[in-house]
């Protein structure tokens, strides 16, 4: 039940999207398996020293690839209706493009066919960061154009294939982060530089190439293909309060939002990148011809943010020095950004020491629904929520299993979230039409490894087990009392009423 008693009886709306969340190389291990490529995670996981905190990687861990049948089959007995993975390039195309694996074509076949038969559906990503190997060899991956006409080929092959039982395509997962290219260019002792030089570059020259190959993905999906399910791609992004009512601060709010959420939503809603990034990057800023603007115009059915926290956002005093130099103190958005209230306090409970980006601020998201979709971007007709979870605790914290699957902090802030998700709807009438929690169980959290787990399921390492941790529970309870939709018909019984 819900503590909040302006929304104890509220119910979700119809067809409410809801369900768990997770990508390729973070849970399905089998990396050196079935023909799969190499990614340019297992170059970063295997060969760049200091990448990965705890030395680990993705060759193994959650093995999801031999156990998604089980996986499956637990998803449904707890009645959750949507599972939100993403494919790996590299499984069907190992060199990026070309040959085909067959293999990893049967085994999504697979995959498909049975979230098919138990009812579950997938909200699918077509790239979450694993760009093959071959394609950064060979010309600089996500930096050079030539990606796009190989995304677009991998991303209309799977989609041509499985679309009658996608109702939902994410084509690009928070293409802010552009692969990581954009951080680790600077240590070209490790790969070969293109040319490209410092990090300020690659960033925005990866981000337009994710844009253009998301635009032209659409725009087939929509005019040629005449697809049934609906398309875009997820944003990641946070919610920012301003430090005082100094215009000083609000601009530096709405230059924050322009840096994180203009740069892939001007694009799609108007047809171009924000005037204040164009003003502060000059020529680091790639620009779009006429052409280019109207395929990305409107080539997105709805916004799909993933959002985990919210910070308090200030003023610089040289944002034209920070814009240009990528090692300055809060570039690329050159603002200050605290966890930190003006008033000394801490925007939320932190899960884990070792994650201080994450702060759980649950009425963040309830401002944060309404920001974007009537402030920032009105055009959007609808939104959801495709990522939002926390980090609880390192795994050396536990003293045992019970530890690890009481994840009361975990739990506070998944029930704080969904109640604000609800109100945004309710109270605020945002056009909210779904909520995925990040993650299906604990994963390869990308460079901190094993160390930092997601999970509402907990992974032991070395027997491979998932146990349901509290925050599992609590958010079937959260979606029974409101309303949320169930597939099977075990839910009841799962939660002992
Ligand atoms: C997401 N931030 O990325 C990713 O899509 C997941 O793969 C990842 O496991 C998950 O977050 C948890 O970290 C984010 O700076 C990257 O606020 C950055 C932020 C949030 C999420």
């Amino acid at each position: 039940a819900s503590s909040n008693p302006e929304i104890a009886n509220a119910k979700l709306p119809a067809n409410f999207a809801w369900g768990l969340s997770s990508s390729a190389y973070q849970i399905e291990g089998a990396a050196k398996d079935e023909g799969r490529g190499p990614s340019i995670w297992d170059l970063l996981s295997h060969r760049v020293p200091g990448q990965v905190v705890d030395d680990t990687n993705g060759d193994i861990l959650g093995q999801h690839y031999y156990l998604y049948k089980q996986d499956f089959a637990r998803l449904q007995k707890l009645g959750t209706p949507w599972f939100s993975p993403s494919i790996s390039w590299p499984r069907i195309f190992p060199f990026g493009s070309g040959p085909i694996n067959e293999a990893g074509l049967k085994h999504y076949d697979d995959v498909i066919a049975e979230l098919v038969k138990l009812g579950i559906k997938p909200a699918l990503s077509l790239f979450h960061w694993d760009t093959p190997l071959a394609l950064f060899n060979e010309y600089g991956g996500w930096t050079n154009p030539k990606i796009i006409d190989d995304y677009v080929n991998y991303a209309k092959f799977i989609i041509s294939r499985y679309d009658e039982h996608v109702p939902v395509w994410f084509t690009i997962n928070e293409p802010q982060y552009c692969n990581w290219q954009y951080s680790y260019y600077p240590a070209g002792e490790y790969y070969p530089s293109y040319g490209i030089g410092p990090g300020a570059k690659a960033r925005w020259l990866c981000g337009h190439h994710t844009l253009l190959a998301h635009a032209k993905v659409a725009k087939w999906y929509k005019e040629e293909f005449k697809g049934k399910g609906r398309i875009t791609f997820k944003n990641s992004g946070n919610y920012f309060e301003a430090n005082s009512t100094s215009t000083e601060d609000a601009a530096a709010v709405s230059r924050a939002y322009d840096f994180v959420l203009g740069w892939f939503g001007g694009p799609w809603t108007d047809g171009d990148y924000p005037q204040s990034l164009k003003d502060t990057l000059g020529d680091l800023l790639p620009t779009f011809t006429e052409k280019e603007k109207k395929l990305i115009k409107g080539s997105c059915d709805f916004y799909a943010i993933d959002a985990y926290t919210g910070y308090y956002v200030g003023a610089i005093n040289d944002v034209q020095a920070c814009a240009t130099n990528s090692s300055a103190g809060g570039w690329p958005e050159c603002v200050s950004q605290s966890s930190v209230t003006p008033d000394g306090f801490g925007v939320g409970p932190s899960g884990d020491l070792g994650v201080t980006w994450l702060k759980s601020t649950p009425g963040g998201i309830r401002s944060f629904l309404k920001t974007i979709t009537k402030d920032l971007f009105p055009a959007v007709p609808d939104i959801m929520v495709t990522e939002f979870g926390f980090a609880e605790p390192f795994e050396s914290e536990y003293t045992n299993i019970q530890d690890a699957t009481w994840d009361l902090r975990r739990a506070d802030y998944i029930q704080g979230y969904l109640d604000n998700i609800l109100l945004a709807a309710t109270e605020d009438k945002v056009n909210v039409t779904g909520a995925f929690i990040w993650s299906i169980f604990d994963n390869f959290e990308w460079g901190s490894g094993a160390a930092v787990r997601f999970g509402v399921q907990y992974l032991n390492y070395t027997s491979l087990e998932r146990t349901p941790k509290a925050s599992l529970f609590q958010t079937l309870n959260w979606f029974k009392t409101h309303g949320g939709e169930f597939v099977g018909s075990d839910v009841n019984a799962t939660l002992g009423r």
